[in-house]
């Protein structure tokens, strides 16, 4: 190898896959997959959560995703989960460890409710 070569092999490679792990870490850190645990779509279409009424095994992550024009939450009526306002195509996730019946609704328009059961 020239001298050129070696130094591209003792310095910059080494970098290089610093960086490189530095990413895959990253990228797998933020993923929101649990591996084992089932996910729930419930998607906000014209005003209406849906399906209304959901019932997932304890574990369950339930994402809901704003498919309207117009912003919404998903607030639990007992307080347990709180979304933050969604904007169109926003999504809120909230993974349900404990058996139970919970109800929410929208803050936004409180007439629009749902019901998750976790067995
Ligand atoms: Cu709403």
């Amino acid at each position: 190898m020239t001298k050129k070569n070696v130094w591209i092999a003792v310095v910059i490679m080494p970098v290089m896959i610093a960086l490189l792990l530095l990413f895959a870490g990253s990228s797998r850190a933020t993923a929101t997959d649990q591996p084992f645990a089932a996910d729930v779509a419930v998607k906000i279409d014209n005003f209406v959560f849906g399906p209304q009424a959901i019932t997932v095994p304890v574990g369950t992550t339930v994402t809901w995703t704003n498919s309207d024009d117009t912003p919404h939450t998903a607030v639990s009526t007992d307080g347990v989960f709180k979304s933050k306002v969604m904007d169109t195509d926003e999504k809120f996730s909230y993974t349900f460890t404990k058996a139970g019946t919970y109800s929410y609704y929208c803050s936004v328009h409180p007439k629009m409710t749902g019901q998750v059961v976790v067995k």
